[in-house]
């Protein structure tokens, strides 16, 4: 099928591997021919290029001041419904149920049934809102309208199954990285800069939120810094970061830590690293884990969500229950101190990355999905 389509995408644009994951598929469309717009309150972060056939349409938030709080979703839901009757789209692809989906359900009744929406759900409104008893059936509303559903790993199409009693059908589409940008970059002497030639580099990239236990990962380094000498940087920022920079001194390892803030390119940071450390307590994919694994990285970290259907325990990286910083820190010394099972990890991730979660495959899955709930498979 090679019809070209006209694609709405709303995301959260500026953070997150999910707001990535959009922007990256908008991209990979739009190369393909279709038409993109892009709906959203501020222009993709990842976005970085002019193309003939990606647009952006900003949501402007209403400051009436009888409203308590702007209503955003209101103006999104608008939004969506002028974009789409204006621009004639064939479907709204929304990422994240609250409130992406129940906007896009909004703007679809505006507009007419020929408007289909396809909910993409990256895990947080499974795994933290859906447990909140004031949005759990608005959740489940928006699954269950949607046209069609997609979940980025096998373990968080379980978990909404079980938490939200859904019983539709639900597509499995992995996230995925652009091989033309993540590979394993020359930074011989960016890393002088951070590491001495006989020192490791251990690396944790999220926002720092506390589902990302950033404390295990000091714990972790500590451990491995006795035995091994190596640096740790931390890249982002986030709500636990102050913690974390306490921790770090009262353990006295300030002079082997850098925080370097958040980074844009990613795979030139990831790049500097031998391991990444991942010891999240919930995780439904853990993007920066393909990241660096498409780089050459491999990484150390928890058995939880989806991260075992993409770091595989033993190949491209090694796994332990959540807080298990022992097995963790013993996990990354083995493996940073044994060069031929390093090397082996090392391949094994770069041809997992090309292979698994090929840009190029997980976007025709996305337009056969497309092509599916418009009838025209
Ligand atoms: O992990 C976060 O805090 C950010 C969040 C987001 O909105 O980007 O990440 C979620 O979506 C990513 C892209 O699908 C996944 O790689 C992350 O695992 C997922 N985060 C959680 O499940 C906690």
């Amino acid at each position: 099928m090679s019809e070209t389509l006209r694609i709405g995408i709303t995301c959260y644009p500026t953070l997150g591997g999910s707001g990535v994951v959009a922007t990256e598929l908008g991209k990979m469309l739009a190369e393909k021919g279709h038409d993109v717009h892009f709906i959203t309150h501020s222009i993709p972060f990842r976005l970085g290029r002019f193309d003939k056939h990606i647009f952006f349409h900003e949501v402007e938030v209403s400051d009436y001041y009888v409203f308590r709080y702007p209503p955003y979703d209101l103006s999104l839901a608008s939004k969506l419904a002028q974009v789409a009757k204006r621009e004639k789209l064939d479907l709204l692809h929304v990422h994240y149920a609250i409130p992406h989906a129940v906007c896009a359900l909004l703007a679809k009744q505006m507009v007419g049934d020929h408007l289909k929406v396809v909910t993409t759900l990256h895990g947080t409104d499974i795994t933290v809102l859906a447990q909140d008893d004031s949005l759990s059936d608005l959740i489940r509303y928006a699954i269950n309208q949607s046209d069609a559903v997609t979940a980025v790993s096998e373990d968080l199409i379980r978990e909404t199954r079980e938490t939200l009693l859904v019983d539709r059908p639900i597509d499995l589409t992995y996230n995925f990285v652009d091989k033309r940008v993540y590979y394993p970059r020359n930074v011989s002497k960016l890393r002088a800069e951070f590491a001495h030639v006989d020192e490791k580099i251990l690396m944790h990239i999220s926002n720092f939120r506390p589902v990302k236990r950033v404390l295990d990962v000091v714990e972790v380094f500590a451990k491995v810094n006795d035995n091994i000498p190596s640096r740790l940087l931390f890249v982002g920022e986030g709500p636990d970061l102050s913690k974390v920079m306490a921790r770090v001194k009262e353990l006295g390892i300030s002079d082997r830590v850098s925080f370097c803030g958040k980074q844009d390119d990613v795979a030139e940071v990831i790049s500097l690293a031998d391991l990444l450390l991942l010891p999240s307590e919930k995780e439904s994919f853990g993007l920066v884990a393909l990241e660096a694994m498409a780089c050459g990285v491999p990484t150390v970290g928890s058995l939880a969500g989806g991260i075992p259907e993409l770091v595989k325990d033993g190949e491209t990286g090694y796994l332990s229950p959540v807080g298990d910083t022992d097995k963790m820190a013993r996990d990354a010394i083995r493996l940073l101190s044994d060069g031929d099972l390093y090397q082996r990890m090392v391949e094994a991730c770069l041809s997992r990355a090309r292979n698994a979660f090929c840009n190029n495959r997980i976007t025709a899955d996305y337009e056969d999905i497309y092509y599916r709930v418009l009838g025209r498979t």
